[in-house]
């Protein structure tokens, strides 16, 4: 789509916070809504990257081998002048909203549960905590999505249906050990410049002391405090080594018997840039090495002791599931060379 014919803003969706901490979006067409001064703030902001982008044609990653990884830190298309930690447009393609499809009165609303990553056209990564005694034809899975409340994506999103919930059969909920499940898709998503897989980095890798990007939709602070984020946030943080990071944990309220258990990884522990609550799920990625710009999924977002502090955010680690994976891959018929790097 030509990018002058984008803003078809008048469809903007609201948003809502429940008190449980899910969001509701439902697109809407409400006049009143869309002449809010706040609405017509986000409005006119993405008028303006947009028509900064007529003058000059988009630098378009064209893509005749899909691979894996390949983060665009200029976004596509368009440039947003982002305000403090928000990504770019398409800065992270592998990145998708987990929704849940509730009925409200006479009609179905989307809810947003968690974050995920694309591993395969078919196949999302995300943790079992988001999706634990849900039915898959309750979820739905949104590739290509960027600002929750407006349609200014240059490519339309793409919504599958769940058909399998695969939980990793060591979960344990007390501890969140394990914490790590996958989603079948009931058709492959379209791959584009801003729809991509992530790579997978080797079993049992070790990534101490790298820096990462987080990316999520959740909230920018602990607590009632927080708000739910329009746009997909993105932090840079380094990999904090494993008992690094059991000392810190055992500083709070989990004392200092606590253990770090082996299925965790650490990341953050630097003032105001972490992940928080609605995070959850969401993908960790390092850049890998000797390939500057494509990156591979090191984290998967699990929990944490409150938000934005000195104790560092507790991921699940990818790499020490790596088997595991490529067996669910393989067993179910899909291609496990959709999250390998080959160049
Ligand atoms: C949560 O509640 C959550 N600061 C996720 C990550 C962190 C804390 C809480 C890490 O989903």
């Amino acid at each position: 789509m030509a990018p002058h014919r984008l803003p078809c803003a008048l469809l903007v969706f609201a948003f809502y916070i429940l008190t449980s901490g899910t969001i509701i979006i439902s697109r809407t067409t409400s006049p009143a809504l869309t002449a809010s001064p706040t609405i017509q703030q986000l409005i006119s902001r993405r008028f303006r990257g947009l028509e900064e982008d007529i003058s000059k044609p988009p630098i378009v990653p064209v893509l005749d081998n899909p691979t894996c990884g390949k983060r665009n830190p200029d976004g596509i298309g368009f440039r947003i002048a982002g305000g403090k930690d928000e990504s770019e447009y398409g800065e992270f393609p592998w990145m998708v909203a987990i929704l849940q499809q509730e009925q409200v009165r006479d009609h179905v609303e989307n809810v947003y549960v968690c974050g995920g990553s694309l591993i395969n056209p078919s196949v999302v990564l995300t943790a079992v905590h988001c999706v634990l005694n849900k039915s898959p034809n309750q979820l739905k899975v949104r590739a290509g999505e960027w600002d929750t409340q407006t349609k200014n994506e240059l490519f339309a999103h793409q919504d599958r249906q769940v058909i399998e919930i695969v939980i990793h059969p060591d979960y344990f909920k007390a501890g969140l050990y394990n914490d790590i499940a996958l989603l079948v898709l009931d058709t492959p998503i379209e791959l584009n410049d801003g729809i991509q897989t992530i790579c997978l980095p080797p079993p049992n890798a070790r990534f101490d002391y790298q820096r990462c990007h987080v990316s999520g939709w959740g909230k920018d602070l602990f607590g009632k405090a927080g708000a739910y984020q329009a746009i997909l946030k993105k932090v840079e943080i380094p990999i904090v080594p494993h008992q690094q990071c059991q000392t810190a944990l055992r500083s709070t309220r989990l004392g200092p018997k606590f253990m770090l258990h082996p299925s965790f990884l650490c990341a953050g522990g630097v003032e105001g840039r972490d992940a928080c609550k609605g995070d959850g799920g969401s993908p960790l990625v390092c850049p890998i090495e000797g390939s500057a710009p494509s990156y591979q999924q090191v984290g998967i977002v699990s929990w944490g002791i409150g938000c934005g502090g000195e104790i560092p955010g507790v991921y699940v680690d990818v790499a020490h599931f790596r088997t595991w994976i490529d067996g669910q891959i393989e067993s179910r018929r899909f291609n496990a060379s959709s999250y390998m790097l080959s160049r």
